[in-house]
């Protein structure tokens, strides 16, 4: 028979490409979606025939508890959050009930009715903020440096409890940046490839950005989703770094997406101090050894080449964009 896999943010960039990946390991595909007042569903509309799609939000615990009871899952993929750093100094409450307190609901439903079912929790190396040692494993201790990042360390710390006090199969994928075509427009490599792409096809004439030298360890999103899969495939429930190893600077990001469009990036390029944030996490570099030797495990895409498809992809999407006239309130 087949699997049954709950995926919650399946509308997100990751949840898309797990779904994905899933559908091709032959498991029945349900996915948590919410209310929204226009289409939620772009990244995921080529599924859309293929999976099952229940109503529900991390902040209500009946929805959660109904998803559970309906789809029966054996695997869950908790995928949903509040996951853009800035807005969580914005709305730290919200960040904390849905990225934070959203997973113990949904523990507290596995818990109660399908306690055999595996599951997966989104956590991230933003938990390791203001960083304790270099590159960052398994046992680096972490200093979250937003609203966001404290979430994040709560989910990650009640996902080991609810292994520990219930004997649940519960793990966490601690991952580094990744990112893709798909993914929000407001990360700062899909901002830059997206802008660059405007840029070069005349519908923009310049790209403000906060911070150039922050350092991330950038992977592309389609490797991390094979990772969070091999987790959920193993005997025993563990928490694993994925990362690639190697750090980069949002400089960097800029130099090689305005390689690809052939033009020079100082040119377009304006620094913004309102794009600064409150508390900056400086370098993140991840040590994924563990994940490497025990779910044989390993990135398959480069910084360039994730940096370059991304422009390419949005050269594409650019290019194609109409814009039509709203239509006029009375004709
Ligand atoms: P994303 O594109 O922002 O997707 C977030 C998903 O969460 C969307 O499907 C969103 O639904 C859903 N969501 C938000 N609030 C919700 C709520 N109250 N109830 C139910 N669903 C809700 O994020 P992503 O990049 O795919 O990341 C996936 C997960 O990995 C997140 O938990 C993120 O924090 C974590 N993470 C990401 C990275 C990364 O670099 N991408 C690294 C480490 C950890 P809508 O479509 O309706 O907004
Ligand atoms: O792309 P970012 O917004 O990603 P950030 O904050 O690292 O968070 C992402 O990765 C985390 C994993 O470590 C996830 F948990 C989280 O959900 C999310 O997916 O910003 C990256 C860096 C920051 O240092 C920021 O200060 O880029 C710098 N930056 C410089 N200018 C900018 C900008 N970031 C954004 N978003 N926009 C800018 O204009």
């Amino acid at each position: 028979m087949a699997k049954k896999s709950l995926v919650t943010g399946i509308t997100g960039q990751d949840g898309s490409y797990l779904a994905e990946l899933l559908l091709e390991k032959g498991c029945q595909v349900y996915g948590l979606i919410r209310r929204s007042s226009n289409e939620p569903t772009d990244r995921i509309q080529h599924l859309l025939d293929k999976i099952q799609l229940l109503d529900g939000d991390l902040t209500d615990q009946s929805s959660l508890d109904q998803a559970i009871q309906t789809s029966q899952p054996d695997e869950v993929y908790n995928l949903a959050a509040q996951s853009f750093v800035p807005t969580s100094w914005n709305q730290p409450v919200l960040t904390a009930d849905v990225t934070g307190l959203g997973v113990v609901r949904l523990l507290e439903s596995l818990r109660k009715y399908k306690p055999n079912a595996k599951f997966y929790q989104a956590s991230s190396s933003e938990m390791f903020g203001k960083v304790k040692e270099t590159p960052q494993k398994e046992t680096t201790p972490f200093h979250p440096r937003s609203p966001y990042g404290v979430a994040k360390v709560y989910a990650h710390y009640i996902t080991i409890n609810y292994r520990e006090s219930y004997d649940l199969f519960a793990c966490s994928g601690i991952c580094f940046n990744h990112e893709s075509p798909r993914r929000g427009l407001e990360f700062v490599t899909r901002k830059i490839t997206h802008t660059a792409a405007q840029i070069k096809l005349g519908k923009a004439k310049e790209l403000s950005l906060g911070n150039l030298e922050a350092a991330r360890d950038w992977g592309f999103a389609g490797d991390y989703v094979q990772a969070m899969w091999l987790m959920l495939q193993q005997e025993k429930p563990e928490d694993y770094v994925i990362a690639t190893g190697k750090a980069h600077t949002v400089r960097e990001v800029v130099e090689i997406a305005f390689d690809e469009i052939g033009l020079p990036w100082k040119k377009y390029v304006k620094n913004d101090k309102k794009l600064y944030r409150p508390a900056e996490v400086d370098y993140l570099l991840g040590d994924s050894t563990k994940a490497q030797q025990k779910l044989h495990w390993k990135p398959e895409t480069s910084f360039e080449k994730l940096i370059r498809m991304m422009v390419k992809h949005d050269l594409k999407i650019v290019q194609q964009e109409t814009t039509y006239p709203l239509p006029a309130l009375k004709e």
